[in-house]
């Protein structure tokens, strides 16, 4: 009787989930094959990279002072860097996510804007699309931000540009994040697997 009642319950919670307009997946970051950049950073206490920084699943590390501690970020200094990232094949990119720390004590600061292009072939790119990196934020030092760029676009390549400040940028890591897709098909799957299950207790019973 308790499994026929939780099963049930199960099922009205997935016949819930699944009235609900926004059954969709949740957009996720794309895998990254690997990536270029057009400037490094400078090649002492870690704050170039080693070609894997930006896409290691390390992010938002505080510093705390330390010139070591920086090693997770890639830093520039009055350039603007553009980072050319394969996907692999083509993909649906929804919006862009960039893990900055700033420091403003120490002239670490955000990007004032951010520029992307997609690419099909790695050759021939799109017009670029052009975005305020952030509005006025307020900063503080050892302070984590997410900036994230509504640039939606398809293609294998993405090219991000990142607008100097005029000094330092520390980024630490970039999320190509995939165009939210409904899946019907997850939903039918697991209202199925639930009735095998409530087919199964019945048997028991
Ligand atoms: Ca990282």
């Amino acid at each position: 009787m308790k499994s026929r009642a939780l099963a049930l319950a199960a099922l009205a919670t997935l016949a819930a989930a699944m009235a609900s307009p926004a059954w969709a997946v949740a957009p996720a970051p794309l895998p990254v094959a690997s990536y270029q950049l057009s400037h490094n950073g400078p090649d002492f206490y870690g704050y170039n990279d080693p070609g894997t920084d930006l896409t290691d699943g390390v992010m938002d590390v505080q510093v705390g002072g330390g010139y070591w501690a920086w090693s997770p970020y890639v830093l520039w200094d009055g350039v603007s860097p553009t980072i050319t990232f394969d996907l692999g094949s083509v993909h649906q990119v929804d919006h862009i996510e960039a893990h900055f720390l700033a420091y403003p004590s120490a002239a670490v600061t955000l990007p004032v804007s951010a520029s992307v292009r997609y690419s099909v072939d790695g050759v021939s790119f799109s017009s670029a699309q052009v975005v305020p990196a952030h509005d006025g934020l307020a900063l503080s030092n050892d302070l984590p931000v997410t900036l994230s760029f509504l640039t939606p676009g398809a293609g294998r390549f993405v090219e991000l540009t990142l607008g100097t400040p005029g000094r330092w940028m520390a980024l630490s890591e970039v999320q190509l994040m995939a165009a939210p897709v409904p899946e019907p098909d997850a939903a039918l799957l697991m209202l199925a697997g639930a009735g095998v299950l409530l087919a199964a207790r019945r048997r028991k019973a």
